[in-house]
């Protein structure tokens, strides 16, 4: 029905803002905003295997995309899924281990890429991209109109951690040797990363995804010559990859920790909109940041863990700098398994009620 009504319902407030058009409203995520906090999510998968097995189970999947959604009606769902999917589908063995984390079989050596292979890498991921496809059909049929699908991926420098590593890491050493002792080899695992992490992107896309975000969340440990080399390089490649096929998709980079090393990154790697931690004072990114291009940020998730006054007010003040320009209300990193329901509900209503 095309009345004025029908019309306002389907625009998308998310989409809107990182378009730089007018909104109806602040739209708001929060990062991992699917996840344990959420009883309903603890619920669904006390009944799977593992992680892995729940995020390669289109239906569950898809549930728990929804959980957030249904009960506090955020402005994008984001794809259950994980940035380490990627080299699982290139053959690297994964598992994540209760109360420890992700295990990869570790790569010593550039020379170890020759274990990894590409040629069942959508077949791996199929069921992700079903994922896409589901969440797309529920948020549709369950009246979501003005509610987007972000699809998601690890950037090169943070997979590459982990795929070296083996694991998650403190100081990155091994890596970091790797990237210093023999730049041409690492590039070798940098550049297989920007091409399969493009083409998981824009399978997300061609599956449904409205937004893509690029997590980058261990570059705090490089220098500003290797931070060009290893992070605005193939972010820009991975961008320019996928706007050769989808040149308006909405591309959300995330640079955790990036310090001063966001300007050169926001200008040389043609992303929409700027993901920002907590550590980026809000009046700075509004004169230095948003001057450029939206940006989405930056509520300190431990804030939101401990609620009260000192919430409201984190809030008042992240609104108060940013809400004039094309922005999107999240937390500067992802949400914290101990975090109460209610302060999340105290959140939503503070950015919902905030009037400029
Ligand atoms: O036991 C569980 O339920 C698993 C916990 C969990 C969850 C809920 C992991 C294991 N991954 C996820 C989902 C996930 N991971 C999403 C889903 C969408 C959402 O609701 O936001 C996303 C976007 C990610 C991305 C991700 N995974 C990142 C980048 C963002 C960030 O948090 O910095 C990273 C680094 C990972 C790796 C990862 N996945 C899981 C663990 C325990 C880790 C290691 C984290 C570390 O090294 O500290």
């Amino acid at each position: 029905m095309n009345t004025p009504d029908a019309n306002k319902q389907n625009a998308k407030p998310f989409l809107d803002a990182l378009n730089k058009k007018p909104v109806s409203r602040i739209p708001m995520w929060f990062m991992r905003q699917a996840g344990r906090y959420l009883p309903e999510y603890r619920e669904l998968r006390a009944g799977k295997n593992g992680f892995l097995d729940m995020a390669y189970d289109p239906v569950a999947a898809c549930e728990v995309t929804m959980q957030p959604i249904r009960r506090f009606h955020m402005d994008a769902a984001i794809l259950f899924s994980d940035i380490l999917v990627v080299p699982h589908a290139l053959g690297q063995h994964l598992e994540f281990v209760p109360g420890v984390g992700p295990k990869l079989d570790a790569l010593d050596c550039p020379g170890d890429l020759n274990r990894l292979s590409r040629d069942n890498f959508h077949t791996v991921l199929g069921p992700v991209y079903e994922t896409v496809k589901n969440v797309r059909t529920a948020l549709s049929e369950e009246g979501f109109d003005d509610v987007a699908l972000i699809g998601f991926a690890g950037s090169p420098w943070t997979v590459a951690t982990y795929m070296i590593e083996g694991g998650s890491s403190r100081d990155f050493l091994k890596t970091k040797e790797m990237a210093y002792r023999d730049p041409d080899g690492f590039s070798a695992i940098i550049d297989l990363l920007v091409e399969m992490t493009a083409e998981y992107c824009i399978a997300q896309v061609d599956a449904g995804a409205q937004a893509l975000q690029l997590f980058d969340s261990w570059v705090s440990a490089l220098d500003a010559d290797q931070f060009g080399r290893w992070v605005t390089r193939p972010t820009s490649d991975i961008v320019s990859r996928i706007r050769k096929v989808y040149p308006d998709i909405p591309i959300i980079g995330f640079p955790k920790g990036a310090g001063i090393n966001y300007l050169s990154y926001v200008d040389q790697t043609g992303i929409t909109a700027a993901g920002m931690d907590s550590s980026l004072p809000v009046d700075w990114a509004a004169e230095n940041l948003q001057t450029r291009l939206p940006v989405q940020g930056n509520l300190d998730p431990f804030c939101l863990l401990a609620g009260g006054q000192a919430l409201d007010d984190a809030i008042d003040r992240i609104l108060q700098n940013l809400s004039g320009g094309p922005f999107v209300f999240n937390l500067g990193h992802g949400i914290n398994k101990d975090t109460p329901i209610a302060h999340v509900e105290q959140a939503i209503a503070r950015v919902r009620g905030f009037k400029p």
